[in-house]
């Protein structure tokens, strides 16, 4: 059954209110710029957790228990509280507590905190603060995105490639991040600009505020993307798959633009693949 306006407004209110008290917890307890040690790395000592992802997402998780219970989540940390939620349930949020942990952890300001809500892999809510910047903004499908201060976003007019500055990011794995070489260094030769931030759900509000024309990236998470997916499309920009099928969050994939270069940047990332499956480097 889908979600009416009025739930997703009330959905809306809650993701901003518990984002909104991850930010002070965060803000009350931690200096800006300030290093934070990992307390733990995934996979590998390139990917690392500090105390801070942990906090966050328990305080995330036990907030939408009480304002939103017996809705699925998952989250970066704790993972899945239900295998429905997994699997992709109907509805489910998806927060990530710190996206960005390496800039957090050596106190570069870039890094954001996420919720969105998903129904049936969808996004349908979304909220992305950046505490250290001061940015707050939000989506609710159908009812456009805005700055906690009440500006509504646009993505900007570049049609032109050439004129385009863009975003993406790499895997933390080693072995797998090389596959975004090509890529990079394709669009660094064609177009505008080529910028690596190292927070995705960032790119995306960036997307979304037109200071970026496009972001694409493979092989990361859904936290990573799915509130920021939102976000661009509510602010009349366009979100596919890297290779033109629909946006799944699921996937890790996507390429986000203001739309007017969606069609140029799916030729050429086409052309980047075509060249590697031919034994052509990248
Ligand atoms: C990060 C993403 C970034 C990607 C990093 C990493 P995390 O998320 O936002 O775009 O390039 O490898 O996945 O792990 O810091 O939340």
């Amino acid at each position: 059954m889908a979600l009416d306006g009025p739930e997703l407004d009330e959905a809306l209110a809650v993701a901003r209110r518990v984002v909104g008290e991850a930010v002070a917890l965060l803000r009350a307890r931690h200096a800006s710029g300030e290093r934070v040690e990992p307390v733990a790395f995934k996979a590998t000592i390139f990917d690392p957790v500090t105390a801070w992802d942990r906090r966050i997402e328990d305080l995330m998780r036990e907030r939408l228990g009480q304002l939103a219970p017996g809705v699925p989540i998952v989250g970066e940390e704790r993972g899945a509280s239900s295998p429905a939620a997994q699997a992709g349930s109907a509805l489910r949020w998806l927060l990530d507590p710190i996206d960005g942990t390496v800039n957090f952890s050596h106190g570069l300001p870039l890094y954001g905190i996420t919720a969105s809500l998903e129904e049936d892999g969808r996004p349908m809510v979304a909220v992305v603060a950046a505490p250290d910047l001061g940015w707050e903004v939000f989506a609710r499908r159908g009812g456009g995105a805005f700055t906690g201060d009440g500006q509504e976003l646009r993505v900007s007019a570049t049609a032109d490639l050439e004129r385009a500055i863009l975003a993406t990011g790499f895997p933390y794995d080693r072995a797998t991040s090389h596959k975004n070489f090509a890529e990079w260094e394709h669009f660094q030769i064609i177009a505008g600009a080529c910028r690596r931030f190292g927070a995705a759900s960032l790119d995306l509000v960036m997307v979304a505020r037109g200071w970026l024309d496009g972001y694409w990236e493979a092989d990361i998470e859904a936290w990573d993307l799915s509130a920021g997916a939102l976000l661009v499309e509510e602010a009349g920009g366009r979100v596919t798959d890297i290779t033109g099928e629909p946006f799944v969050s699921d996937t890790g994939r996507a390429l986000a633009t203001n739309g007017a270069i969606h069609v140029e940047m799916l030729e050429q990332l086409a052309t980047v693949r075509a060249r590697r499956d031919q034994g052509g480097g990248g």
